[in-house]
C-alpha cells in the first residue's frame, strides 16, 4: 500500500488558523528544545534564547538576567532545571490572556 508522509499528507489538508498556531507553537518549542541535552525540553540556556528571540517586545525585561532566571523558576513548577512543553504551555496563558485583553482595550478606545 502506498505509504504518505506527514508532509505531504499536509499539502492536501488545509489547517485552520488555529490549528496552524497550535502547530507553530510546537515547532518554535523543538527548535529550540533539541539544542542540547534532553530533545523535548529546554535548558535554561535554551529558554533563554528562545525567550529573547521570540519575545523582544512583549517581554521588554529580556535583556534583564534577574527577570530570566526568576521567570525561569517561576515556569519550572516541578524543579528539575527544565522547562518541558506542558510548564512552556503556561508561560504562553498569561500572554495569550494579556493579548486578548490588550485588544479589547484598544476596541474600547475607538
Ligand atoms: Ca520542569
Amino acid at each position: 500500500m502506498l505509504e504518505i508522509t506527514d508532509q505531504a499528507f499536509r499539502r492536501f489538508v488545509k489547517m485552520t488558523d488555529l490549528e496552524n498556531s497550535c502547530e507553530t507553537i510546537v515547532n518554535i518549542f523543538h527548535q529550540y528544545s533539541v539544542r542540547t541535552d534532553d530533545f523535548d525540553t529546554l535548558s535554561f540556556n535554551e529558554f533563554n534564547r528562545l525567550v529573547k528571540e521570540q519575545f523582544p517586545n512583549w517581554l521588554g525585561r529580556v535583556n534583564d538576567p534577574e527577570f530570566i532566571t526568576n521567570t525561569f523558576r517561576s515556569v519550572d513548577k516541578n524543579k528539575d532545571k527544565q522547562v518541558d512543553f506542558g510548564e512552556f504551555v503556561n508561560l504562553l496563558i498569561p500572554l495569550i490572556k494579556a493579548t486578548h485583553d490588550h485588544l479589547h482595550e484598544r476596541h474600547h478606545n475607538h
